[in-house]
């Protein structure tokens, strides 16, 4: 099957063009410029698909590198399976999503990503590939980790946050830092002070304050930027390269910028809710509704200033990738377990299928351009994860994970405009973005047209991914 791309803007994070794009199975085979007959003069005839995408946008396929498909936690499991959270991922523009295998202590790491592969194997519409929790840091799990590294998870995340379920120590988190010094692989890091925010948690539920919104006002920024410096900290000692997930607090990136212009080998990655929605707008609204924005890190007070300042971080490279840390859960029966006691409601947002729309508002509100919205959302994502090669770029032997955008069109998001996430609400219901996906092309196959989805469960295959281009 060929597929030729005629007349549309390729973007890069180097730059746009005019130009067409040939697919050949599933592989890009050429980017040819107007006029460029190398390859003969009409190869639009025998084309077994010829695209036309005049006026649009032609993009690397998105590449989420941090969800959780139907991820067990706070008591329940995320709404998502890998089915119908990477159907959704394509509606949305994303070709590409890691997710997140998880260990627990007492657990063999080796068991829980079989149990992950279990899960995803012959489910996805969309490529896939892992990281490693480790949430029970031992002389198992450190050995386990070299094994993963063949295996192609080269990326270990560790938590200071949730103790007694996930968090490590400061001395766990040494040696997970050592083994990754060693081996090649990559830390990242869930910065958040959970010793200080239960007792903040403890405290609040003591003077009856029970609403969401105290969510957010029990895990002050502090416990970010100090989680935050502490992880780089330790990470300096080590020589690790460290990736700092769901940034939220303008202080920590802040924290974070500071031991960058030093030359260390630290990344922060950030997430849509916390450059659109707020503490005061959404999970202090009445009653019981602001559970839908619980996640952690919190949403963070926009009088405070963090969105515009996050979007700044964007344009600095301070923040350097933008996931959705998509983790969903219905209002009913998940969400309402924190009736009553916010510390129940599970936390997480889904957003999966909207990242590469609400990203490319920040285009069209002139707050970065579109070569950055493809690098913050495809290829940097890419090349940290040791995707590029074969995913972040349009480029002859890529694979061919397209996305044709319309610039000119016009997408309104939530629940009542039908998502495809397994939700009963949306957190982000009401958005309308000035743009669409007109069509995403996964490895070849078009999985998306003209508002109608075409994928197969089971076309998704496990990326066994290399290391990190940006260590050294
Ligand atoms: N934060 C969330 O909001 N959900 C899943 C785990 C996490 O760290
Ligand atoms: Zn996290
Ligand atoms: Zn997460």
């Amino acid at each position: 099957m060929t597929i030729l791309i005629k007349n549309g803007t390729v973007v890069t994070a180097q730059g746009s063009t005019q130009a067409d794009v040939l697919i050949d199975g599933e592989r890009i085979a050429a980017v040819l410029a107007p006029g460029d007959t190398s390859l003969g003069a009409n190869i639009e005839a025998s084309a077994d698909r010829v695209i036309d995408a005049t006026g649009k946008y032609v993009v690397p396929g998105g590449i989420d590198g941090h969800t959780h498909m139907e991820m067990p936690f706070g008591g329940t499991v995320a709404s998502d399976s890998f089915e119908t959270g990477t159907r959704a991922a394509a509606w949305g523009g994303t070709t590409t999503i890691i997710d997140f295998a998880v260990q627990k202590q007492g657990e063999r790491v080796q068991e829980c990503l079989a149990a992950w592969h279990d899960k995803a194997r012959g489910n996805c519409a969309i490529d896939y590939g892992f990281h490693q929790v480790v949430g029970g840091v031992d002389s198992e799990s450190l050995k386990a980790m070299d094994e993963l590294v063949d295996e192609g998870v080269t990326t270990f995340k560790l938590f200071m946050a949730y103790p007694g379920v996930f968090l490590s120590s400061d001395g766990q988190i040494m040696q997970a830092m050592q083994q990754a010094s060693s081996n090649g692989s990559m830390i990242m890091m869930h910065a958040e002070n959970g010793s200080a925010i239960d007792v903040l948690v403890a405290q609040a539920l003591a003077e009856g304050k029970t609403d969401p919104k105290y969510h957010s006002l029990t895990r002050p920024w502090e416990t970010e930027a100090e989680a935050t410096n502490r992880a780089i900290m330790l990470a300096r000692m080590t020589g690790a390269p460290l990736y700092i997930v769901h940034m939220s607090a303008k202080q920590a990136v802040e924290v974070l910028q500071k031991h960058k212009d030093e030359g260390w080998n630290v990344f922060g990655e950030t997430c849509p809710q916390y450059l659109y929605l707020s503490l005061e707008e959404q999970l202090a609204q009445p009653g019981f509704e602001g559970a839908k924005w619980v996640c952690s890190t919190p949403l963070r007070s926009r009088a405070e200033g963090h969105q515009d300042e996050l979007w700044r971080y964007l344009r600095t490279n301070d923040l350097s990738v933008i996931s959705t840390d998509h983790c969903p859960f219905c209002f009913k029966e998940q969400k309402e377990m924190g009736v009553g006691d916010f510390s129940k409601i599970p936390n997480g947002i889904g957003s999966v299928e909207h990242r590469m729309d609400l990203i490319f508002q920040g285009v069209v509100d002139g707050k970065i351009t579109v070569e950055r919205w493809v690098e913050l959302c495809s290829t940097t994502p890419a090349r940290m994860f040791g995707l590029y090669g074969r995913k972040g770029a349009i480029a002859p032997g890529f694979d061919a994970d397209v996305v044709i955008y319309d610039p000119a069109g016009r997408t309104e998001i939530g629940f009542h405009k039908t998502h495809h996430m397994n939700m009963d609400h949306s957190a982000w219901e009401g958005f309308v973005i000035d743009g669409h996906v007109d069509t995403v092309i996964s490895r070849g196959s078009v999985v998306i047209d003209d508002n109608e989805y075409l994928g197969t469960k089971g076309h998704g295959q496990f990326l066994k991914r290399g290391l990190s281009q940006y260590l050294i």
